[in-house]
């Protein structure tokens, strides 16, 4: 009933009276009344006018397989969601699947991680309602070496997700990295299963701070949410809706040559530390460089002392000279 009334409203947008949903429903008027009291404890905001009716202003900002579905314009991505109100790992709950045969696209989210994790184990920060903590299936035609490049079309898929939505100014910090004001507003976390010549899966967590205030004392200098960067409070299956758009116009254009040739020109104008003086932390020995850009394969050219060096993501991380950026 609850579900029916919603509906109703949604569908109206404006006013509608109780006695035509208590007749359309072919309920009393006190059950649309309680139905419609059920609605607001669960969040939902509905205006109650004498001689109107009710009208629906907004919605809880409810990270559910049907509230993404009912935003999703995508052909593939997207079109199977998982959503759980807890879970260890989204990377983890997809990888399960995947071996057991899910398909390309598949989509968990949700809205607590126990165990979200960064990259080399680092630990994640996911806590209830603030974020979106999600994972994404692939299993793309490509050679296992061509898997590290999705990691960078997933930020330009984030990141042009974000700037769409809300305007807001952030980059990329090469290779896996959303931020703004020298901030991470968003982590990507890709995990491959693979045979020497074969992708068996792909996984592609993203982690993205959005309508926290406040962070955890280990990484309050170093995260921002969306909301901290542009005062904007949006709604999380939105912003998802709108990835996964992305990412498939993204994702097509990475097939076209199997690498990032094609997305070149976008990834480096996203790129805040092209131009900059970074300290690469090269295992063999820490230097400082100055950031080019990426070539075709993902990699930062980076120059020091006039020559040109390739770091490839996983060997070598890159920070600012002055702090993390
Ligand atoms: P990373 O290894 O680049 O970054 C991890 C580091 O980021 C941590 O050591 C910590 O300093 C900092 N950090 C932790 N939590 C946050 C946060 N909420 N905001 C900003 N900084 C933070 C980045 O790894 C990849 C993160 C992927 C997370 C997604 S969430 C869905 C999926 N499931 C899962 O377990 N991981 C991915």
């Amino acid at each position: 009933m609850k579900e029916k009334i919603r509906t109703i409203l949604m569908e109206r947008g404006g006013f509608v009276s109780g006695q035509e949903l208590s007749e359309l429903l072919g309920v009393s008027r006190t059950a649309v009344w309680k139905a419609i009291r059920q609605l607001e404890e669960a969040g939902y905001e509905i205006e109650a006018v004498r001689n109107k009716g009710y009208r629906l202003v907004s919605e809880p900002d409810l990270l559910t397989a049907e509230a993404i579905s009912a935003r999703l314009c995508t052909k593939w991505a997207g079109q199977e969601i998982l959503s759980f109100d807890e879970i260890d790992s989204t990377n983890n709950e997809v990888k399960r699947r995947a071996e057991a045969a899910a398909g390309h696209g598949l989509l968990a989210v949700s809205e607590v991680q126990t165990a979200g994790r960064g990259r080399m184990g680092r630990p994640w920060s996911s806590p209830a309602g603030s974020g979106i903590w999600m994972s994404l299936l692939l299993r793309p035609a490509l050679a296992p070496i061509q898997a590290s490049g999705l990691t960078l079309v997933m930020a330009l898929a984030v990141r042009e997700a974000i700037v769409t939505m809300t305007g807001a100014a952030c980059g990329i910090k090469w290779p896996n990295d959303i931020v703004s004001e020298g901030r991470k507003v968003c982590g990507i976390l890709t995990e491959m299963s693979a045979e020497p010549d074969r992708i068996n899966h792909i996984v592609i967590g993203v982690g993205i701070n959005v309508t926290d205030d406040s962070f955890p004392e280990e990484i309050c200098d170093r995260a921002i949410s969306i909301w901290q960067i542009c005062g904007q409070k949006i709604r999380r299956a939105e912003l998802i809706a709108e990835i996964l758009k992305q990412f498939e116009l993204f994702f097509d254009r990475y097939l076209q040559n199997g690498d990032m040739s094609a997305l070149l020109e976008d990834y480096n104008a996203a790129l805040i530390n092209r131009g900059q003086k970074v300290r690469v932390l090269d295992p063999a020995g820490e230097y400082e460089a100055v950031a080019e850009g990426i070539n075709a394969s993902g990699a930062l050219i980076v120059e020091k002392d006039g020559m040109r060096k390739e770091i490839i993501s996983g060997e070598v991380s890159v920070r600012g000279v002055y702090g993390y950026v």
